[in-house]
């Protein structure tokens, strides 16, 4: 199977390989695609050389699947002469994820709503996928009604400048700043751009994402994103009220027992998730579970997950997996 990977050289790009080596998924031929000042280098792919190519070259080349993190930009322009082609994208960008007639998917939870139709799928927000993969079950047992979420995101989420920057503090060297503060040392409450109302992109991707992939407009949900200087992954304090009422072990079991999530959560020996421990895994961790005696059926949880892993990389690998197992897509 011919599979195009579009953003090759950037942060996530690269986790996408790593985790197409990993998971042996059945690869005759690897298209890796950047902007024009990459065309011709090489990337190794399973030990192979391969030379970056132009995206029109890719798009001729017809691949069966395209994954993609390049921007919204680069999506809105590009995916769609992919799909031209027969190709199925699977984006990673937030171009697509609120367009009503595109599905925004994590496997685990409603890749069954896709079918041969979907030749643009969008991928979640990393901050979002690590919610929903916890909150999922808990909704179809108790019912969620409402979600106060505050994030501590990782630097990398914001790209390889501010990873830069953070080292360059690090190390009192001057280069690139992706943001006009220091990081380092500091935490900012600002992730992705200011709306009007004054909610960033990041919190307000929260909202409606979460919503549309529980398929529930009822759910009341209400963010703060943070910027921190940690590498490993994004963590989250969420806060949820259900309409029904439920027990902290019982809810311990239901995700215990969900694929893809991890309960760490025994307070006695100093066991819950932290970004350092979650890195370079695939899945999502829950811990500190405990009812808030504030309101009635309310619980809190903290979850982490590697932010360009399940939350970028891997959740778009699999995606494309569940569309081969299905074959949802031409070989
Ligand atoms: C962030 N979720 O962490 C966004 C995009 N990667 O900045």
């Amino acid at each position: 199977m011919k599979i195009a990977v579009v953003g090759v050289t950037g942060m996530v790009g690269q986790v996408m390989l790593k985790v197409l080596e990993e998971r042996n998924l059945e690869i005759t031929e690897l298209i890796p695609v950047a902007s024009e000042k990459s065309v011709g280098t090489e990337i190794v792919f399973k030990g192979k050389p391969y030379k970056v190519v132009s995206m029109q070259d890719a798009i001729d080349m017809k691949p069966a699947i395209a994954l993609f993190s390049a921007g919204g930009g680069v999506s809105l322009e590009n995916a769609p002469k992919f799909a031209a082609v027969g190709t199925t994208v699977i984006d990673n960008s937030s171009a697509w994820r609120m367009e009503a007639d595109k599905k925004l998917v994590v496997p685990e939870i409603n890749a069954d709503q896709l079918t041969t139709n979907d030749k643009i799928i969008a991928n979640p927000n990393c901050s979002t996928i690590q919610l929903v993969m916890a909150l999922a079950p808990l909704h179809k047992k108790y019912g969620i009604k409402r979600l106060v979420i505050s994030t501590y995101q990782s630097i990398t989420g914001t790209g390889v400048k501010a990873v830069e920057q953070l080292e360059n503090e690090y190390t009192n060297t001057k280069g690139a700043m992706a943001y006009p503060y220091q990081i380092h040392r500091n935490a900012l409450p600002h992730c992705d751009v200011f709306e009007e109302n004054g909610y960033t992109k990041e919190e307000l991707k929260l909202v409606r994402e979460t919503q549309k992939i529980l398929d529930d407009k009822t759910i009341a949900v209400t963010a703060t994103a943070v910027r921190i200087p940690v590498v490993g992954g994004h963590s989250e304090s969420v806060n949820v009220e259900f309409h029904n009422d439920f027990t902290e072990s019982e809810v311990r079991a239901i995700l215990a027992d969900t694929d893809g999530v991890t309960v760490q959560d025994n307070t006695d020996v100093n066991l819950y998730p932290m970004p350092l421990m979650a890195h370079g895994k695939d899945d999502v961790f829950v811990g500190r579970i405990r009812r808030d005696h504030s309101a009635p059926n309310a619980l809190n949880m903290w979850i982490v997950a590697d932010n360009l892993r399940k939350g970028a990389a891997t959740n778009a690998v699999q995606i494309a997996e569940y569309l081969i197992k299905n074959e949802l897509v031409s070989a």
